[in-house]
């Protein structure tokens, strides 16, 4: 009870006389201000009653039944001079993964389209970049402008952004942006060396001043502590105003990374994760990442429970694989749960 006493969130009954009507949740969100310990108070509550209070900080602000659908796809693949440690495309890791070049538009449309009739509502499109090309801004602006005209939302993920190239990217109608933190700033340095948390921190304002949606999120099972889960969504919850999208990734622990053998995280902590992030930004949308297919429904479900409502479509990630479409629409059939936004 005295951790409950702890947290420092505005009764629900307060917040309930407060909340923007569910047509209204797309504003910036406002910040209450999370403490690391206060977020490690939310994991040290009993798994029920952590689950309860997430279930309804979610209710409060989405229909529980409906989960979001983005399918992703990776538009430049390999060959990223970054070392992200638990990355496949890393060109500083030996995973036999060949670099590419970018993608031709017409390509990425058709992708896009097949996306659209799969019922997916947006389309992320991923390069394995530090960060985009001068030379390669009017293509990757052009596929912007080319996948909304066929009625998607669009989100990108180029790496690095300077003012200026969010700008274009915002001009060509791009709704959202994805850039993680990925991890408590005191295990990043363990993790990736050629670029700063700082780094992060700057794209994540270009992008939100040029006034694009900021998808920024993390992943968990690298090895991290749980007060360093707790202190990556303290910095996501303290970002202002925080994200409208938070992507959590499960590490896939792909063979040739550093992170291959690392154990996964206990199923419970995974969950834990999702329903401290709910509650930490109550109107962000919560998406359940990478890592879906090493999980099975059960535990998907879990998920969902605990505040999940956005998922990554289609049976690919970027380069590693995702459930089945199939496989999805059954799952969403036996939990009563519909696709929307
Ligand atoms: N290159 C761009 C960048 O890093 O900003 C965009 C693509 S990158 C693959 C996007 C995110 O995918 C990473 O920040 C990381 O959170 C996630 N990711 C990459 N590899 C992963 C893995 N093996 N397991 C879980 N998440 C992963
Ligand atoms: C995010 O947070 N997860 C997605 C998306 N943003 C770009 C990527 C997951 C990649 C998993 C490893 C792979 O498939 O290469
Ligand atoms: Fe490159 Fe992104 Fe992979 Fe890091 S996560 S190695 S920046 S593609």
């Amino acid at each position: 009870m005295t951790v409950i006493a702890s947290i420092p969130v505005a009764s629900l009954r307060s917040k309930l006389a407060g909340s923007a009507p569910l047509a209204a949740r797309t504003a910036a969100p406002t910040n209450e201000r999370w403490s690391v310990a206060a977020v490690e108070g939310l994991y040290e509550l009993p798994f029920m009653d952590l689950l309860f209070r997430a279930q309804q900080v979610h209710r409060e602000h989405f229909d529980a039944n409906t989960v979001q659908l983005s399918t992703l796809l990776s538009i430049k693949t390999g060959g990223c001079a970054e070392d992200c440690g638990y990355c496949p495309q890393s060109a500083h890791h030996d995973t036999g993964m060949p670099a590419s070049k970018l993608m031709p538009i017409s390509e990425v449309l058709a992708a896009a389209q097949a996306a659209k009739d799969q019922g997916a509502s947006r389309f992320c499109m991923g390069a394995a970049w530090r960060s985009p090309k001068q030379r390669d801004m009017d293509a990757v602006t052009d596929m912007v402008r080319g996948v909304r005209a066929l009625g998607l939302e669009t989100c990108m993920t180029l790496g690095m952004l300077e003012p200026q190239q969010a700008t274009a990217l915002k001009d060509a109608g791009l709704d959202y942006y994805n850039h993680n933190l990925d991890s408590d700033p005191s295990h990043y340095g363990t993790i990736i060396s050629t670029r700063t948390y700082q780094d992060r921190l700057d794209t994540l304002n270009n992008v939100r001043d040029a006034g694009i949606n900021v998808c920024c999120g993390g992943i968990v099972g690298l090895g991290e502590t749980r007060a360093q889960r707790a202190g990556l969504l303290a910095q996501l919850a303290n970002l202002d105003p925080y994200p409208e999208s938070v992507p959590i990734n499960n590490l896939v622990a792909v063979p040739g990374t550093p992170m291959e053998g690392t154990a996964p995280i206990d199923p419970f902590e995974f969950v834990r994760t999702i329903a401290a992030a709910r509650i930490t930004m109550p109107t962000t949308m919560v998406r359940l990442s990478a890592g879906r297919e090493q999980m099975d429904e059960a535990l998907q479900a879990l998920c969902f429970a605990a505040g999940a409502n956005s998922i990554f479509y289609g049976d690919r990630l970027l380069t590693t694989s995702n459930p089945q479409v199939e496989k999805d629409r059954g799952l969403f059939a036996r939990l009563g749960l519909k696709a929307g936004c």
